[in-house]
């Protein structure tokens, strides 16, 4: 699928997916959705990709829903049509999400500018999230009257605890992006101009990992977010049997026995 609105990059393992409508701050349009969603299915499903980055174009992440944009809109309170929001989030926003949690690799958010709405959700849901120094984040539905979608009551208290997600919900405030490292929402800040380079180094470390068990991990950490201790000790179990029986585990005894850097394929 040749793309309008996302840009793709791969080099040594890792997919660069870049939302491109920098005019609009990467807000998501009609097709700015098909594309990431087509984009992230096709980066979970290709072997050679072992680690993802989503990052913004310009001077923004993404500044979620674009308000311009009248295709989305419901056209009458309670309209579950076509045009409604609730079609919208369960046919376009919720497969981004679930897209991203459920891929079996390791997902990096490169937040390079403002993170608004859906936008700020897709951040969120990204594993990590290394920040631009002059990134903000911002819960921004209560702005225009709407709930936090896309995820956000769900990633963000976990993310940030309760009663500051509540916050950041209730307000509509920004937060900035020294304050995102403070709360565990970012992972690390650096300079606008360093984003990329850090975010590559990052990544192609991960890239080298194995990645079934990263994946494996993902998981089991989705999973044990849901369920009693018990059960999470029991999925573990299940998921260190498979990837006990990988390829990467033999070759990660073989090089520490051995004392050498291991060369995991991913398998
Ligand atoms: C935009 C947008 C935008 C279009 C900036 N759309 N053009 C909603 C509904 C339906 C179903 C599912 O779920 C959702 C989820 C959501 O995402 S709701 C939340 C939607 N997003 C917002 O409410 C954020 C709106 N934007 C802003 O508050 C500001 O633009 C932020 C804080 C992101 C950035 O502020 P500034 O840095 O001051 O930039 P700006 O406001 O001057 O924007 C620059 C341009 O980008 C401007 O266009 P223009 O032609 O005047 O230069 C904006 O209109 C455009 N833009 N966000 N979401």
């Amino acid at each position: 699928m040749a793309y309008e609105t996302v840009l793709i990059e791969d080099a040594q393992g890792v997919r660069t997916i870049t939302l491109n409508r920098p005019q609009a701050l990467n807000a998501f349009n009609e097709t700015l959705k098909d594309e990431l969603i087509d984009a992230l299915k096709a980066a979970a499903r290709d072997k050679s990709v072992r680690c993802l980055v989503v990052t913004g174009a310009g001077r923004a992440f993404c500044a979620g829903q674009d308000l311009k944009d009248r295709s989305d809109r419901a056209d009458q309170a309670g309209s579950a049509g076509p045009g409604s929001f609730s079609a919208s989030l369960r046919d376009k926003y919720n497969p981004m999400i679930m897209t991203i949690r459920t891929m079996e690799k390791p997902v990096i958010a490169a937040v390079n500018g403002v993170a608004a709405g859906a936008g700020c959700s897709l951040a969120l849901a990204c594993d990590l999230r290394v920040v631009a120094d002059k990134a903000t984040f911002i819960q921004a539905f209560v702005k225009i009257g709407l709930v936090p979608d896309s995820g956000a009551t769900f990633l963000l208290p976990r993310l940030v605890g309760m009663g500051k997600a509540l916050e950041l919900a209730f307000t509509g405030d920004p937060l900035d992006a020294g304050t995102a490292l403070t709360l565990g929402l970012a992972n690390s800040v650096v300079p606008g101009e360093a984003l990329l380079t850090a975010t590559m180094d990052l990544a192609t470390r991960l890239a080298q990992a194995p990645t079934r068990a990263i994946g494996l991990t993902k998981r089991a950490m989705n999973r044990a977010l849901l369920v009693d201790l018990e059960s999470a000790l029991d999925y573990e179990a299940d998921m260190q049997e498979i990837a006990g029986r990988s390829p990467d585990f033999a070759e990660g005894v073989s090089a520490f026995m051995e004392k050498r850097q291991p060369r995991f394929t991913g398998q």
